[in-house]
């Protein structure tokens, strides 16, 4: 799908209006710092990035009444809505040219925007969501109201819609999405995900398959002739906090190192990787003098996006 020369378009994203913790914006320029630019050049992609999206004018516009940007439980909509749809206007923008988008987060309700860019330019793709969580939380069914918990369920178009999400256009079909990774999926969530009839293979797969046939079965499903496009959403806290600390909601019992690699190589394998988001890094977190644990998530952030263009072990 993608033209040549392989390019890859980096879309940094340093927002974080999609949950409370500060710091997550900080990720897209820790990931970029780490020299994320030059270890995609040295696996041969031509990389175009023009600095991080600041969202500025959107920032500024909104300003006056930023406090009053509630509706019932949900937190910041219009915020998170204006800054989605102006990444979904660029990640689409790649898209269409032959570029694969790679977004950096950034929380994870920046996913509404990459998932509708992406599908806008490949309307018969499927989504690969590596999360320890569904976020797949409605309007209704939140108990945080923080976006980065809902953006797949906004992609479904289920649940209330909001005025403010007009854009947003439905683009996700349950059959088109499977997630692996997951173990903190609120009671309403298991719900959703039952009576849609959405496959998730949950830490209790991989470890009774193992992440071999897990991924093989995840492809199985949105993609069983292996002929359509990809999008992967990777949330880092989809790995385990040992492994990533760095991350606003950490969640112990999760993918070890190699298998959150493998799963950005197998899909890299099937050269139908058009889209792909690395997001939840918060250099913040831990705490401010926890230099290792940043280092490290900064460094798998880096490592899984090498991986998911084609870095080998051999
Ligand atoms: B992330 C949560 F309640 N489900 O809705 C919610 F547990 O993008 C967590 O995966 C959401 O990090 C986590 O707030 C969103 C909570
Ligand atoms: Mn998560
Ligand atoms: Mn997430
Ligand atoms: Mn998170």
């Amino acid at each position: 799908f993608l033209s040549e020369p392989k390019t890859v378009s980096i879309v940094g994203c340093p927002f974080r209006g999609g949950q409370a913790r500060a710091g997550v914006d900080e990720g897209p320029i820790y990931l970029v710092k780490a020299g994320l630019v030059e270890q995609i050049e040295e696996l041969g992609w031509k990389v175009k990035f023009d600095g991080h999206h600041l969202f500025e004018d959107i920032e500024q516009e909104l300003a006056p009444t930023r406090n009053e940007d509630v509706l019932g439980k949900v937190k910041n909509p219009k915020l998170v809505s204006r800054v989605c749809e102006a990444v979904a206007k660029t990640v689409g923008d790649h898209a269409r040219k032959g570029e694969l988008p790679l977004t950096l987060g950034g929380d994870h309700s920046l996913a509404m925007g990459t998932v509708s860019g992406v599908f806008s330019a490949y309307p018969d793709a499927c989504l690969i969501w590596c999360d320890a969580h569904a976020d797949i939380n409605t309007v209704e069914s939140t108990g945080s109201g923080n976006l980065h918990g809902m953006p797949v369920s906004f992609l479904l178009g289920i649940g209330q819609k909001l005025p403010m999400f007009e854009w947003l256009k439905p683009v996700l079909k349950p059959e088109k999405i499977v997630y692996i990774g997951l173990r903190d999926v609120d009671k309403a969530e298991k719900k959703i995900l039952k009576d849609n009839g959405i496959k998730a293979f949950s830490m209790h797969e991989v470890d009774k398959y193992g992440i071999g046939k897990v991924v093989e079965m995840a492809l199985d499903h949105v993609n069983p002739k292996r002929t359509l496009p990809i999008h992967l959403s990777f949330d880092v806290d989809a790995l385990d906090p040992s492994v990533a600390p760095s991350t606003g909601t950490p969640v112990r019992g999760g993918l070890s190192f190699r298998e959150g690699h493998y799963i950005c190589e197998a899909i890299c394998e099937t050269g139908l990787l058009v889209g792909l988001d690395i997001m939840e890094v918060n250099p913040a977190l831990p705490n401010m003098d926890d230099k290792m644990s940043v280092r490290q998530t900064v460094a798998i952030g880096c490592s899984l996006t090498r991986a998911s263009l084609g870095e080998t072990l051999l």
